[in-house]
């Protein structure tokens, strides 16, 4: 063998020894490409890509197009993707601990918002690690208000109506507002609205905007009920699986899409509440009437989340009434 074939060789196999195989991991979201979250999601996987050169690519799946909303989470769990996105109050039959943020009138702004997240997080990243999955990070959605397709001045004024709800609480929001709730996720409401099948919905200013409310609805009342969180979350096994240095970029691409995602969805509020009123929607605070009963409703429903969270719910509401 000639010296520069052997070189050649030898240069080979120090090569594929020591550069590390490229991964792609699929992440499976909820919600529309135009979505704060899902942008938000998009520069969190552009900033893993570049901090690994290229290692590690993550392809993003949203508006529910590679697995079902109700599904992203046991998916991760189970491995069938690596990473996922989903709304943590969607799941709030498994756990009170997942309500916690989807309680009426408990935390309404982004600044309380963010209070319970931190007093909540080490209880969410046990019962997710539980489950086999990493919490990468969370964001709040804008505060939740009522859309309708007519003029609402009093709780009366609900009755009857079909309300698209997302959650065991909106459903049980609307409930008590003695509208007839229907579980429709965010990725259906159009064909929902279009084919008659609800008239009112309790969601933020972005997901009105991202469902072009004001083909089929006429007012919107910005209650500021609660703020609703989505996590982010890594099967665990998948984490465990990457060296030392691809997991950090990981972290640090997460801590940094947090705190930009919670700007992001501060403002957020304001531009597309600003968007629905520009396209025609009746945008308000509603009656005095109307906010009355709804925190009459809203006191209810922490009684029950209480009673539900037992122990861990107190240990969590002293801490943030502190
Ligand atoms: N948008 C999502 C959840 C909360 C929100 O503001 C939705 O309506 O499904």
């Amino acid at each position: 063998m000639k010296l520069s074939h052997f070189m050649s060789a030898a240069a080979v196999v120090v090569c594929s020894t020591t550069a590390v195989q490229a991964e792609t991991w699929r992440m499976a979201t909820a919600y529309p490409e135009t979505n704060f979250h899902t942008l938000n999601i998009q520069q969190f996987v552009q900033d893993i890509n570049a901090a690994t050169d290229g290692q590690l690519a993550i392809t993003v799946h949203s508006n529910g197009s590679l697995i079902r909303p109700s599904e992203i989470k046991n998916s991760v769990r189970s491995r069938q993707v690596e990473t996922g996105e989903f709304l943590i109050s969607a799941l709030a039959n498994e756990n009170p601990l997942f309500a916690v943020d989807a309680v009426p009138f408990m935390a309404v702004s982004h600044e309380d918002s963010e209070k319970l997240y931190q007093i909540t997080k080490p209880y969410l990243e046990e019962v997710l690690g539980r489950q086999n999955m990493k919490l990468l990070y969370s964001v709040a959605w804008p505060p939740q208000g009522m859309y309708t397709d007519r003029a609402i001045n009093t709780i009366e004024d609900l009755k009857g109506l079909r309300m698209r709800a997302y959650s065991p609480q909106t459903e049980r929001l609307a409930q008590l507002s003695g509208a007839i709730p229907t579980q429709i996720e965010a990725a259906d409401l159009a064909q929902a609205f279009t084919t008659g099948r609800v008239n009112a919905m309790i969601t933020s200013a972005s997901t009105g905007v991202n469902s072009t409310a004001w083909d089929y609805l006429s007012h919107y009342y910005d209650v500021a009920a609660f703020l609703p969180k989505n996590v982010v979350v890594v099967n665990q096994r998948s984490f465990d699986a990457l060296d030392e240095a691809t997991q950090n970029a990981i972290l640090e691409a997460a801590a940094q899409a947090e705190q930009r995602g919670w700007e992001l969805s501060r403002e957020d509020r304001i531009k597309q509440t600003q968007a629905l009123a520009d396209n025609g929607i009746a945008v308000s605070t509603g009656s005095e009437e109307l906010r009355a009963a709804l925190l009459e409703i809203g006191a209810q429903m922490a009684q029950e989340w209480s009673q539900e969270a037992g122990q861990q719910g107190v240990e969590i509401l002293e801490a943030f009434n502190q």
